[in-house]
């Protein structure tokens, strides 16, 4: 699949800091330093709905990432994937009766543009679940013949227990990881499985669904986890230094993903650090397609609302919180982007050094966004007040704030 056009990333002076982040596996703060080209996977959407607020913060928080590693001077090496076919695309698709290519097509294609629009960066590889099979059969295969998967019914099912590290990215007990499994896709009370949380790697092909030729599993569909997997593998290799998505990935799906994957290689781990994005609400719950509480990213758009404002209402939360979209968020957002406007368009002002250096401690430490927009608020309103005579300036902060933070101003 092709990606989306790429925002250029002006070049700042100096060079910017190592990067620290949460790492849901140790638990604790690490300091990333990859080598001269950094490796980060992210998951992607399952195409059944537009691009709702609580995606958009979750890109935002990996691209973010990319543009410290950038400001260091390294290149990155980015590659998401689009779950194009699983039960819920599927379900939508035949309850309104469209065709489930057409949908997932149609849904690829506006996050694509709700993508450009918001200036994130594009991966390099942006790979669909139909069109990485050929590549996901072989590691069931292998995954079955090593003895770490099984049939049951024709349907070829994970055995967690195959990992020693099974359990090490969550450090969920039983009974939360039974609950989180039923709920996110898993199939817990289905007897004859070896242990209840064993995921599917391969669906045999049911009745009216589309599959695949499977070569000795057969045809069918692949599981999710195996997917991202099968895609992060090819295109990243074992030990890469970001496996991300938002936080209701980490169970069961980026576990099984890590069980997978160190199970195919004998390495440890797959990921150095597993990152993830909180939770954004509306009216008090997950948004979420399935809820349907949602607001969309295009809607906002065509109701005339500046990007560049939706931008800066996502980067007003640190991205490990849980937060509340609300009208009060986007008015604040609609607000500092008018000023931040306005100051950056006087032919001089205050020096800002100091402040590429504020916004480069504020992203290296966890990405602390709310703290980088406060650095340049506070020079904003210096600037606005009477400001100072250098002429570099505001074109500086344009591209400090363009490099950063993905706003132009
Ligand atoms: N296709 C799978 C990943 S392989 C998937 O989870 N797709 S998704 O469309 O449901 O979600 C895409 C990304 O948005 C995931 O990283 C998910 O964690 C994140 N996400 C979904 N809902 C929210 C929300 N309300 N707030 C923040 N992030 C969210
Ligand atoms: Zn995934």
């Amino acid at each position: 699949m092709h990606a989306w056009p790429a925002s250029e990333v002006p070049a700042l002076p100096g060079k910017g800091r190592d990067l620290k982040i949460h790492d849901t596996a140790t638990q604790g703060t690490i300091t990333l330093a990859p080598g001269p080209v950094a490796r980060i996977y992210v998951c992607g959407i399952t195409p059944y709905d537009a691009t709702h607020i609580g995606h958009a913060a979750t890109y935002n928080a990996f691209d973010l990432v990319q543009r410290v590693w950038l400001d260091t001077k390294r290149q990155v090496h980015y590659v998401q994937n689009v779950t194009d076919v699983d039960d819920p695309l599927l379900e939508r698709a035949q309850r309104d009766g469209h065709d489930w290519t057409e949908l997932a097509e149609r849904e690829t294609v506006l996050f694509r543009e709700d993508m450009t629009a918001l200036r994130m960066l594009p991966p390099q590889h942006y790979i669909g679940a139909v069109e990485a099979i050929p590549g996901i059969v072989p590691l069931v295969e292998r995954l079955r013949d090593a003895g770490a998967a099984y049939d049951l019914d024709g349907d070829v099912y994970f055995s967690v227990e195959s990992d020693p590290h099974f359990g090490g990215v969550s450090h969920l007990d039983a009974e939360a990881m039974r609950l989180l499994s039923a709920e996110r896709g898993g199939d817990p009370e289905r007897p004859g499985k070896k242990n209840p949380l064993d995921p599917m790697l391969w669906m045999a092909a049911r009745p009216g669904e589309p599959s695949w030729d499977g070569g000795s599993l057969g045809r069918g569909r692949p599981g999710w986890h195996i997917e991202c997997v099968a895609i992060a593998l090819d295109h990243l290799g074992m030990g890469f230094d970001i496996q991300g998505g938002g936080s209701d990935l980490v169970f069961p799906h980026h576990e099984m993903g890590a069980s997978h994957a160190q199970v195919l290689t004998g390495e440890f781990p797959m990921a150095k650090a597993y990152v993830h994005a909180g939770m954004v609400a509306l009216h008090g719950e997950k948004m979420s397609k399935s809820r349907g509480n949602l607001v969309f990213v295009s809607a906002l758009r065509r109701s005339g609302v500046d990007p560049a404002a939706i931008r800066l209402a996502l980067l007003s939360h640190h991205y490990r919180a849980d937060w509340e979209w609300t009208d009060a968020v986007l008015e604040d957002a609609v607000a500092r982007l008018a000023r931040w406007r306005a100051a950056v368009s006087r032919p001089d002002g205050l020096p800002a050094d100091a402040l590429v250096e504020e916004v480069r401690a504020a992203l290296s430490a966890d990405l602390d966004a709310p703290a980088a927009l406060a650095a340049v608020d506070r020079w904003v309103e210096l600037q606005l007040a009477g400001g100072g005579d250098d002429e570099s300036a505001p074109g500086l902060v344009s591209r400090t704030v363009d490099a950063l933070l993905g706003v132009a101003l």
